[in-house]
């Protein structure tokens, strides 16, 4: 008859995270219920972003936050959106973002068990000039011995082989939302913005092997260590006859570059430098909560010690590391390069 065959059992993300509820009897409802929280702070993050120069939202804020940037109005607005989606929740004890230096508590809902990690606008500095941009976040689950006091910073500061959850979305041509579960798979959605729905079109994201493509911020090579330079002359200058060189993508945000390195494969790295010794990217809701999505996808994650990025001990909420990450055989040439 020439008419589309509709697919009409679609997996939205409600759905999925009520059917990962179902697979664990323990299940309280909590997670799922922050989720959907999250969930909605998402679609309206994207949505302001979609509108920004409609109405005003371009330009800086005027204010800076905890590590000195600018922040943007759309920074500030995300932030907002965020906590008042954690703390509407009432399954968030505490939330830590980029665009405030204290932890945010939520006293009013003092039994809540989780604690959320968010950069609510990654990469904002491309915001005006429309490129990519995406909102990381971590789940962590507070000791038993916590839950119904005032939880202090140490008890905060986890490393990521704690995330219960973690992922990010990406507000590019379309909105991406990649999230995984501790020990799980990692699940790609994209926003259909008629039904206002995550759809489930990236089941088990698997990242490939090894791929020739590089992505790091050249312009700080100045910096890097002589292995570090060393490490990415090798990729541009290849020593065996014939070797191809790898290819260059930066896009500057790093849900973006993220993102592409996840589908495509190759190597993302934000290496500790002599100008930055601590790196640039925070652990808590940069780093961390990639690393989970790279290893869940079959890819690892190191800092600039070559130490394994689940279990770097942030030493302060906004703590940073240098980072390297994407494909296995990708980041053992890292490794190999550092010996
Ligand atoms: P931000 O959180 O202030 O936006 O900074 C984080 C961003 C990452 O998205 C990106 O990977 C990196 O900073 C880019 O930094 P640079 O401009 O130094 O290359
Ligand atoms: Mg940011």
């Amino acid at each position: 008859t020439g008419q589309e065959k509709i697919n009409t059992d679609i997996i939205t993300l409600t759905r999925f995270l009520t059917e990962e509820q179902a697979k664990h009897k323990e299940a309280t409802g909590d997670f799922t219920l922050l989720c959907h929280a999250l969930q909605f702070s998402f679609k309206s993050i994207a949505y302001y972003i979609r509108r920004a120069t409609l109405i005003n939202l371009t330009g800086l804020a005027g204010s800076s936050n905890i590590t000195g940037d600018d922040q943007k109005k759309l920074d500030v607005i995300g932030n907002d959106l965020f906590i008042a989606a954690m703390r509407g929740s009432g399954r968030c004890r505490a939330l830590i973002s980029e665009e405030v230096d204290e932890i945010i508590y939520f006293d009013e809902h003092p039994n809540a068990r989780y604690v959320v990690a968010c950069d609510p606008i990654d990469g904002s500095s491309n915001l005006d000039a429309g490129v990519s941009v995406g909102t990381i976040f971590g789940i962590m689950k507070l000791p038993d011995s916590v839950i119904g006091s005032k939880p202090k910073p140490e008890d905060l500061q986890m490393p990521g082989t704690e995330l219960l959850a973690a992922g990010f979305t990406m507000y590019g041509a379309s909105t991406q939302l990649v999230i995984t579960l501790k020990g799980g798979t990692v699940n790609g959605f994209t926003m259909d913005n008629a039904l206002g729905e995550f759809i489930l079109t990236h089941p088990n994201m698997r990242i490939p092997k090894k791929r020739g493509i590089y992505s790091v911020n050249e312009g700080n090579s100045l910096y890097w260590s002589d292995k570090t330079k060393a490490y990415f002359e090798s990729l541009k200058y290849p020593k065996e006859e014939g070797g191809k060189p790898y290819s260059s993508r930066y896009i500057g945000s790093m849900v973006a570059d993220a993102y592409r390195t996840l589908l495509y494969g190759g190597i993302f790295a934000y290496p500790a430098d002599k100008k930055s010794p601590k790196g640039k990217l925070r652990i808590l809701y940069e780093c961390a909560p990639m690393a989970l999505v790279m290893e869940n996808a079959g890819g690892q994650a190191i800092d600039s010690h070559m130490q394994r990025m689940l279990e770097v001990q942030p030493k302060g909420i906004h703590d940073r590391s240098g980072i390297f990450m994407g494909s296995h055989d990708e980041v053992e040439k890292v490794i190999a390069a550092h010996k």
